[in-house]
């Protein structure tokens, strides 16, 4: 068995990372050209975010053929390729699976829409209520009803996010034998890993009006949820038993999660939750200004951490995305202390317990778009709220601002490798802006520099490595009511950790509670760790990792 607790994920996001051939996109070939910088980085794996044939309209999140790979990005042999190269490092190869839904231009949904039974059945066509209106009140995730009409049939599709987004009907059983097929066909190729795209939105219960949200309690962690992941998993392992998976996991509970990532339960190795990214949303709205709130991020961790331990199940462990603002803009500071409070951000969440994933441009410190006008976004949901946005009566300039804190563009913006023309990420005219600060942050100068992000990236994955305790350690909270530090201990046999990080800019004092000269120091982002006995004052974002072995 793969021991993915000793493994990092580095996410790449295809389109931004490199531009082999200069029309703009980035593809499979600047990935495969980009290997060598992902083997110092040291990780394990690489996730792919989708590269499948898609009209884009969500960023191949809406997938016309699972089996071919879109021209945009290259070809099947490009991938292949990929796949060798990385191999030869080390490295394996993880593929997204967006299976809740496919895209409107899916050879299934366009049967469907000319009246084939079978394919109506692949999805959920529903008629509207008596008085004319969509057949239930729940919102898209990107705005709007998630019901779209199809006067042909006088009947309504389901679709959670995009209407270009129709959600697969996963209780018809030769949808399932589809997803098994081309998950098949993928692991043949040689794949290692799957990333399931919102997979806890698949089993729908029942449609019915939410009186009291937007309807998402109706279809998130499902009444056969757990029966079909088991399904798949089998499937999977059949084939290959090395191969690991991780689920995408949208406003799910922890009782859920128990199973779904339990070591026991033969559904996932592991899963993505997002509540304690939810900390600077108001209730579950995205779409508003306030400061993030501290306690509640360092309690949702917490809590995450410690009843995932209890129960035996696996987290992934992560601040960013592609969905997600970049962390050093959202949590840390973009100014005088952009390095430490990057490196501080990437401490704090590598020594907890699961399995970490960096996102392409996180182990550079980058940084949030900065976009000022609306021609410069390019993603669907954030081109749909600015216009709802306005429609409930915000001015333009509030809804810019919300943008720039919440787009995903935030996170979309070109990999910065270099101080050269457009970040030396394309030769031609990138889809979306680099962010112009690429001149001082980039790549080159990270790897130029022995104290960069960078190489503190590197060597938080070698610790992972080198001490099984990082690893496999359980975790208790340290200093659970202090205002301002996130700090725990983990402990595996005779080895022990004490994990220390400032989240501000403001100096302040930790009681250790124990003298701590006797631990060694593994990782910092200051010279030293300023010990007096068990007292400790840290300095802006200061964080440190100290260890100890009985
Ligand atoms: O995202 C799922 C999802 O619901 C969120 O990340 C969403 O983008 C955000 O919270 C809305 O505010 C996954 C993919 O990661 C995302 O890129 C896709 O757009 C989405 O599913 C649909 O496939």
């Amino acid at each position: 068995m793969t021991d993915f607790k000793k493994c990092v994920v580095y996410q790449i996001y295809p389109k931004s990372f490199s531009d082999s051939n200069g029309d703009g996109f980035g593809d499979l070939k600047g990935v495969t050209e980009k290997l060598d910088y992902i083997k110092t980085l040291g990780v394990d794996y690489i996730w792919l975010t989708p590269f499948y044939v898609s009209p884009q309209n969500d960023n191949g999140y809406d997938v016309e053929d699972y089996y071919r790979v879109d021209p945009r990005y290259g070809t099947m042999q490009d991938f292949e390729v990929l796949l060798e190269e990385a191999a030869k490092k080390g490295i394996r190869i993880m593929l997204d699976m967006v299976f809740n839904h496919t895209s409107s231009h899916h050879e299934w949904f366009q049967k469907a829409l000319a009246g084939e039974e079978k394919y109506k059945n692949f999805y959920f066509f529903r008629k509207g209520k008596e008085d004319g209106t969509v057949p239930t009140n729940w919102e898209s995730k990107f705005g709007g009803s998630v019901w779209e009409y199809v006067d042909a049939f006088d009947e309504y599709y389901l679709h959670l996010f995009d209407v270009s987004q129709p959600d697969l009907n996963w209780d018809n059983p030769q949808v399932r034998e589809e997803i098994c097929k081309i998950l098949k066909f993928w692991i043949k190729k040689g794949v290692k890993g799957f990333r399931f795209d919102v997979v806890n939105l698949i089993s729908k219960g029942s449609f019915e009006d939410d009186t009291k949200g937007d309807g998402r309690r109706f279809y998130t962690d499902g009444p056969n949820i757990h029966t079909y992941l088991q399904e798949i998993s089998r499937a999977i392992a059949d084939e290959d038993a090395e191969i690991i998976t991780v689920g995408e996991m949208s406003s799910t509970s922890l009782e859920n999660c128990y199973k779904y990532a339990g070591e026991d339960c033969k559904e996932l190795s592991m899963v993505f939750s997002f509540h304690h990214l939810k900390v600077d949303f108001m209730d579950n709205e995205k779409w508003v200004m306030i400061p993030y709130d501290f306690d509640k991020l360092k309690r949702i961790l917490f809590e995450w951490q410690t009843k995932m331990a209890a129960h035996h199940a696996w987290n992934a462990v992560f601040w960013c995305n592609h969905d997600q603002p970049r962390i050093v803009s959202r949590f840390g500071d973009e100014g005088e202390y952009w390095k430490e409070s990057a490196k501080m951000l990437a401490t704090a969440i590598h020594c907890l317990r699961g399995t970490p994933y960096i996102y392409q441009g996180e182990e550079l410190g980058m940084t949030n778009a900065g976009f000022t006008d609306i021609s410069q976004y390019r993603d669907v949901e954030s081109l749909n709220h600015f216009r709802i946005l306005q429609d409930k009566g915000m001015s333009r300039e509030q809804a810019y601002e919300i943008l720039r804190i919440h787009s995903r563009d935030n996170s979309r913006t070109p990999m910065q490798w270099s101080d050269e023309k457009n970040a030396g990420f394309t030769a031609g005219n990138p889809w979306i802006e680099i962010n112009p600060n690429y001149r001082y942050i980039n790549a080159q100068t990270e790897i130029k520099d022995e104290d960069s992000i960078f190489y503190h990236y590197q060597k938080l994955i070698q610790l992972r490595k080198e001490y099984d305790v990082v690893a496999y350690g359980d975790i208790e909270p340290m200093a659970l009511d202090h205002p301002s530090v996130f700090a725990y201990k983990r402990r595996w046999k005779n080895e022990e950790l004490t994990v220390v990080n400032n989240f501000y800019k403001k100096e302040t004092v930790l009681n250790i509670g124990e003298p701590i000269n006797d631990y060694r120091c593994l990782i910092s982002n200051y010279d030293r760790p300023d010990m007096k006995k068990d007292q400790v004052t840290l300095r802006p974002f200061e964080s440190f990792v100290l260890y100890r072995k009985n």
